[in-house]
């Protein structure tokens, strides 16, 4: 078990963290997904490996992106 973090930039309310956490939350190895809205940090926590490239694609799915 790992954890990783990112920061995402366009978030301005719940509806946001929702929309961000619901889509990363789908990808395989996570485990949990915790996002900070005043700093946009993101935090998942995996059990296995998952590529930098398909939570940037997760995040723009949602509408936002990686900063
Ligand atoms: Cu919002």
């Amino acid at each position: 078990m790992s954890t990783a973090t990112y920061t995402v930039v366009g978030m301005t309310c719940g509806h946001c963290v929702n929309a961000v956490t619901e889509e990363v939350s789908q990808l395989p190895g996570v485990t949990a997904v915790d996002v900070d809205l005043p700093s946009g940090g993101l935090t998942l926590t995996t059990d296995a490996p998952v590529e930098e490239t398909a939570v940037r694609a997760a995040v723009e799915e949602a509408g936002y992106e990686v900063a």
